[in-house]
């Protein structure tokens, strides 16, 4: 299948931001609710004081846009973006533009809650919840360990508050949602160059993106780059069960086997390699193990692939020649989350693989390759004689980064669906859970509700009664991001470094605090207030100071450049051998493959069952996550274009007398649901495809409550054995209409 489209930008943005009303909410700057320009102005609005303040955008944690926010007599107007930030230069995604009303959403939670034993929620001054918490927590350290502790977050730029907090206790159980997401590519990637690198997709002349999906998935500077380096005359191959966002847009959409990546990828290595196209002098100076590699990949021709990827051996011929062809100039996308971030028992040797063909290509720190992003190394709270905890010398209770549990997973983020296994084997007792909301985002919910309910203790910190809150014995309400001064953050970095900070916009509407009054209130009731004598302003001067920025700079300018600009040229990488490892001796001897190696999928769906099919699920461009289904802007958009559909192949649809619009029932061996039916032929057919925002069941998120289902009510409870990740495609259903 192959579309050779001109695209226009206008087509483009129409598809990127997954709508035609969406379309226009990306293209400019939408105020909140009202049109403005066609109404003329009352004289009380001419004369407004109007502010514009700039900050970043938290409508999704991961891009943390620069965005100057409008404030008009004293109400929050609208926000654009900051074109100075490398991450979105100037522009904002239908999210960043529709999560600023949730500052006005009135599901948004008042004021400290606490459950009662009937199970309701009353209001609690902060003074005593605080006090509460802090007696319990002590109590259940002293009869149990501090190591029975956790926090659990979303990995935002204040995650080192957690580590202190946690690490002063001395419990070593900081844990992210990395596990649900991209551990295995991450890890892959560290024991491969040692870090994970960023794409030069702008000056990329050939583009592979395996089951990434930036049109919807959405990084606002990864689809302007593809935008601008298809002007440019760069082609553009999407991998990708479903025709996706991006598919759209390609050259050439390949509709592969879920799944089995790592066979089109390994034969794309062999090609690579028995034909001699890799770059020789890049892999004599900066490699090591190529030799074993070429006798290793001898036996994953496109003839034994094509089977198994259901990729014509002539396509996979094609594009291995093609992408060697525009060596140093192409790249393999270095993914996320859909094509093997967290997806598959091979995910871990699939993104292996993609880490190594670039690698092959000698495309590493060359302009239109991969690079790692240059990172500025803020500035320490020690150095201005704040002490900091040691860090516990007990191993993670999850067996993150533990040699004979789960050696190649990420010590720093932890393996969030372990928590409620632990908790329910007695192993955690208390524990924290900011700015998540594990409980509609971990699988299996059932199992995760009676997790977290064993717990003696659970607090969480969010805005709003997440299912998550609405399980914990306290609530606390963090302020809102427009309503608080937070942290100086470096998420903006590529071949550019930049500082941008999180500041106040609108004063606080409710008896809300920011999370670092919340850590500090409780650092006095547990003894280890000594760690928390600071505050948000004396900890971010102290991270700014190396690069003689002034907090009031960056505040003015809400985004500042420093250091140097990333240069050409390869030198060496953080791996053992200071190479890039085609053979890991730390994997082997962790007990793992040491090579990529073809690996079958954990389940696959049954070939005689009409009714059999892998669930698949993804982003759509106005969601993020559990976390805006809630709001109203968002989900209007979501029942107009109704979005909230099961995508299933046409062929096999009618083969089960389904028609368009149909409602099924979906079925795993842990869970089951109704949901309406989108027949399509831009779907691979041995899978189903369902869109990730939906199914919130908290009932206190009044928008969102029941419209739609969630894949995680079909995934049981799964870990890879190397990096213990959630396979979240590991799924069989049945679907048959209800
Ligand atoms: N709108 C929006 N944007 C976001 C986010 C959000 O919540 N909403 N979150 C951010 C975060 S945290 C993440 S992780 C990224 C996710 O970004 P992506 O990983 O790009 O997005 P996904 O939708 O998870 O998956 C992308 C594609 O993977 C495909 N896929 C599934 N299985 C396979 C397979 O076996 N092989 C291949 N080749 N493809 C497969 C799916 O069909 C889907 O189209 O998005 C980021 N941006
Ligand atoms: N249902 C579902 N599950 C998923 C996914 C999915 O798309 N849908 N995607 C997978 C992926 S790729 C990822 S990365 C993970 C993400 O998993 P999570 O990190 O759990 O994701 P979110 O749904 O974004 O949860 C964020 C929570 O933070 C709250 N919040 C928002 N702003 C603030 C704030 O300023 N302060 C505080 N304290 N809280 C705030 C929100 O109300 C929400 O409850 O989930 C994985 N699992
Ligand atoms: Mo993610």
């Amino acid at each position: 299948m192959s579309f050779d489209k001109k695209i226009t930008r206008r087509a483009f943005i129409k598809t990127a931001a997954g709508g035609t009303l969406a379309a226009g909410l990306a293209a400019g700057t939408v105020s909140c609710g009202v049109n403005n320009e066609k109404r003329a102005a009352s004289p009380t609005e001419a004369a407004a004081d109007i502010k514009k303040i700039p900050t970043q955008c938290q409508g999704c944690g991961a891009n943390r846009c620069g965005i100057y926010a409008y404030v008009k007599n004293g109400r929050l107007w609208k926000v654009e973006g900051n074109p100075r930030t490398y991450n979105n230069a100037g522009t904002v995604c239908p999210r960043g533009h529709a999560y600023i009303k949730e500052l006005y959403n009135p599901d948004r939670i008042k004021q400290p809650l606490k459950r009662t034993p009937e199970g309701k929620y009353e209001p609690i001054s902060w003074e005593k919840a605080i006090e509460e918490i802090s007696t319990k927590l002590n109590l259940i350290i002293m009869d149990n360990s501090p190591q029975s502790v956790f926090w659990i977050q979303y990995p935002m730029a204040n995650i080192p508050l957690a580590f202190r907090f946690m690490h002063a206790l001395g419990s070593p159980n900081t844990i992210t949602h990395g596990a649900t997401c991209f551990t295995a590519r991450n890890a892959a990637f560290n024991a491969t160059i040692g870090g994970l690198p960023d794409n030069d997709l702008k000056n990329s002349r050939y583009i592979i993106c395996v089951g990434r999906n930036p049109a919807a998935g959405v990084k606002l500077q990864q689809i302007k780059d593809i935008a601008e380096a298809k002007r440019q005359g760069a082609r553009l191959i999407v991998l990708d069960p479903r025709h996706s966002e991006t598919a759209a847009i390609a050259d050439e959409w390949l509709a592969v086997r879920p799944a089995s990546d790592l066979a089109f990828l390994l034969a794309m290595l062999n090609v690579i390699i028995e034909e001699g196209l890799y770059d020789h002098q890049f892999i004599d100076d900066h490699t090591i193990g190529f030799d074993r590699l070429r006798d290793e990949i001898a036996t994953y021709p496109p003839e034994w692939a094509e089977k198994l990827c259901d990729i014509p051996k002539e396509a996979i011929y094609r594009v291995a020649r093609e992408f060697a062809s525009y060596k140093p100039r192409a790249l393999i996308h270095r993914g996320y989350h859909g094509g093997y971030g967290a997806g598959y028992l091979n995910s871990f040797q699939t993104a292996r693989t993609v880490a190594i063909l670039n690698a092959v290509i000698g495309n590493y720190e060359r302009v239109g390759g991969l690079f790692l992003p240059l990172k500025p190394t803020l500035g320490e709270l020690e150095k201005g004689g704040h002490p900091a905890p040691n860090i516990p010398e007990v191993e993670k209770a999850d067996g993150a980064g533990v040699p004979g549990r789960y050696p190649a997973a990420s010590y720093s983020d932890g393996i969030a669906h372990a928590v409620p296994e632990l908790a329910l084997a007695g192993k955690l007792k208390a524990g924290f859970v900011y700015h998540m909301n594990p409980v509609r985002t971990n699988p299996n919910p059932e199992r995760v509700i009676a997790g977290y309910r064993k717990l003696e203790l659970l607090v969480t910190i969010d805005c709003v009664m997440s299912e998550t809150a609405a399980l914990s014995h306290y609530v606390l309400p963090e302020s809102f991001f427009l309503e608080r001064d937070d942290h100086v953050d470096t998420v903006h970095s590529g071949k550019v470094a930049e500082l941008t900070v999180v500041q106040q916009v609108v004063k606080p509407m409710y008896d809300t605090k920011p999370l670092l009054d919340i850590i500090t209130g409780l650092s006095k009731g547990l003894g280890i207030g000594k760690y928390f004598n600071f505050t948000m302003d004396e900890l971010n001067a102290l991270r700014l100071k190396p690069f003689g920025v002034t907090l009031e700079e960056l505040k003015k300018e809400g985004v500042i450049e420093v250091g140097t600009r990333w240069e050409e040229g390869f030198k060496a990488c953080k791996t053992p051998s200071g190479k890039v490892e085609f053979y890991s001796e730390q994997l082997s001897q962790w007990g793992l493959d040491p090579m990529p190696r073809w690996q079958a999928p954990l389940v696959s769906p049954d070939p005689n069952d009409k009714h059999s099919f892998r669930l698949l699920h993804g982003k759509q461009a106005i969601h993020t996550h559990s976390m805006t289904a809630n709001n109203p802007f968002l989900m209007q958009l979501s029942i107009r274009y109704d979005m909230i559909r099961l995508w299933i192949n046409r062929r096999r649809a009618e083969a089960i007398n389904l028609k368009d619009g149909d409602t099924v029932l979906v079925e795993s061996d842990i869970g089951k649901g109704l949901v309406r039916v989108r027949l399509t032929e831009g779907l691979h057919p041995s899978a189903v495809w369902m869109p990730s925002g939906y199914g919130i069941f908290s009932k206190y998120l009044t928008t969102a409550y029941g419209k739609g289902i969630n894949y995680n009510d079909f995934l049981n409870t799964l870990f890879d054995p190397a990096v213990g990740h959630v396979m979240s495609n590991e799924i069989i259903v049945k679907v048959a209409k209800a």
